[in-house]
């Protein structure tokens, strides 16, 4: 069975740029929806309650019919919403350092060009969905997924995401997605950004 993992830092600790009800709701209802209906997808089923989230959504093609969209949707939102926690921090206002930083600057001409052209991105995503900084075919992009698609599930190696479903700022920021993403920045955690691309 999958759990909902704990956040690792407290409830207020984004305060001030993602409040302590928002973070909260989020946690306790959206992500914990999201468990227990992939729990109740993959009910009886042992092999794959046992495997790792991430392998699942690797392998979404070849799961039995009757769970694929369950693990898409509810596994995916499972997924994204634990990789959304620990990518942020209450440090505040971190940069890229070390072989990170000089890998954005090779990619993106620099850490402000790489904000811009991610905060872009985020702020003209239609819909419901995810930006990504990820690692695909051997190189930083950013790109976004619908829904809760997981870029695991095409071959890409998340390494940093945002959350613009509503449900993840609209208590604090209305419909400013724009603030939000301001805000979401001075909170992002780029020790574990740096610390997922030493792995690769
Ligand atoms: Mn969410």
């Amino acid at each position: 069975m999958f759990k909902l993992p704990n956040l690792p830092y407290a409830y207020d600790a984004l305060e001030p740029y993602i409040d302590k009800q928002t973070m909260t709701l989020h946690h306790q209802l959206h992500h914990q929806g999201y468990v227990d209906k992939l729990n109740t997808a993959l009910e009886g089923k042992e092999d794959l309650q046992s495997m790792e989230i991430s392998e699942l959504l690797k392998k979404l093609a070849t799961l039995p019919q009757e769970v694929v969209t369950a693990v898409r949707n509810n596994g995916g939102g499972h997924a994204n919403h634990s990789f959304f926690w620990t990518g942020m921090g209450p440090e505040k206002e971190q940069e890229p350092e070390g072989v990170l930083k000089q890998a954005i600057d090779t990619a993106f001409s620099g850490f402000t060009a790489f904000q811009e052209k991610f905060t872009q991105v985020a702020a003209t995503l239609f819909g419901s969905g995810w930006v990504w900084l990820v690692v695909a075919d051997g190189k930083l992009e950013i790109t976004t997924t619908g829904n809760q698609d997981s870029p695991v599930s095409i071959g890409k190696q998340p390494l940093l995401c945002l959350d613009v479903w509503e449900h993840a700022y609209y208590l604090k920021y209305q419909n400013k997605r724009a603030e939000y993403i301001a805000a979401w920045w001075k909170v992002v955690n780029f020790r574990k950004v740096e610390e997922l691309f030493g792995k690769l």
